[in-house]
């Protein structure tokens, strides 16, 4: 048989379009595809909700890759190690309360998990504005990346999300957007974007649990997104409270119906 291109192109139209028509309505919107947020989409879409997650990058996986300054290798606490064993991903023991993991392996490999259970990906797309009817949100507004890279005026698409995660990582770009243009109240203390806070591990893992909740009417926030809302300190290269988070916010989402 000899292969046409043109068969290859109208595959490839065919099937994109058939995924993302499929989620032009969705359970829940996940932007960013992180740690924080591909843990999220895989307990969801483990119970059947129909997830999709849009993240602006050619790449999922966020800040997991390059481990700390590039050295790809991630640490993560015990409660957290009993998550990447559930995904299959391999952790050495250093010392007592830290265990480390590849970072490749653990992208990867949770990604693999989340997209098996049904999640749908879709990277080069950047959330750049939400829909709101009466107080909450409904969903989301998506384009192109090369679209904002390049300055394009293009006007965007819509996809309709019961739910949605900011997993958008240190930049909360979803809870930046309603704050700038809606009158929608968030629920941290000052009721505003808190901003980050400086270095400090231990606070920060705990309080990145905390911090995962619902922010608004139809908006959750998890991982770094979470303590950078809230006010929170970072905590460097340990991903335990990523992926915790992402859990978390599946399960919060879940009890919510
Ligand atoms: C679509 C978007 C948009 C948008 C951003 O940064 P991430 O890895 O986020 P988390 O919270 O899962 O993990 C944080 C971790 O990687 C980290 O940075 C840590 C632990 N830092 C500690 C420290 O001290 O620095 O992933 C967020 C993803 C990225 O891939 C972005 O490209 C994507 O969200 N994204 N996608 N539309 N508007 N904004």
């Amino acid at each position: 048989m000899e292969l046409n291109e043109i068969t290859i192109t109208k595959a490839i139209i065919e099937r994109f379009s058939e995924k993302l028509i499929a989620c032009t309505e969705v359970d829940t919107a996940i932007v960013g595809g992180g740690p924080a947020g591909l843990v999220a989409a895989y307990f969801l879409a483990k119970v059947g909700k129909k997830v999709a997650i849009f993240e602006k990058k050619l790449s999922i996986g966020g800040g997991m890759w390059g481990g700390g300054m590039m050295f790809n290798e991630i640490i993560v606490q015990p409660e957290a190690r009993e998550l990447l064993d559930l995904f299959d991903v391999r952790t050495r023991k250093y010392e007592a309360g830290y265990y480390s993991a590849d970072a490749i392996e653990a992208v990867s490999t949770i990604c693999s998990y989340a997209t098996k259970a049904g999640a749908r990906v879709f990277n080069c797309i950047t959330v750049e504005d939400v829909m709101i009817r009466e107080g909450r949100v409904i969903g989301l507004v998506i384009n192109w990346t090369p679209v904002s890279m390049t300055g394009l005026h293009v006007d965007p698409l819509t996809i309709a999300a019961k739910s949605t995660i900011d997993a958008t990582g240190h930049a909360t770009e979803v809870l930046r957007v309603i704050e700038r243009k809606t009158d929608i109240r968030l629920n941290t203390p000052s009721g505003a974007l808190m901003g980050e806070r400086s270095m400090w591990a231990d606070r920060a893992e705990r309080l990145t649990l905390e911090n995962t909740r619902e922010i608004c009417p139809g908006v959750y926030v998890a991982g770094m997104s979470a303590n950078a809302a809230f006010g929170g300190p970072r905590m460097g290269p340990i991903f335990g409270g990523m992926l915790l988070s992402g859990k978390k916010v599946a399960e919060l989402i879940i009890a919510n119906g």
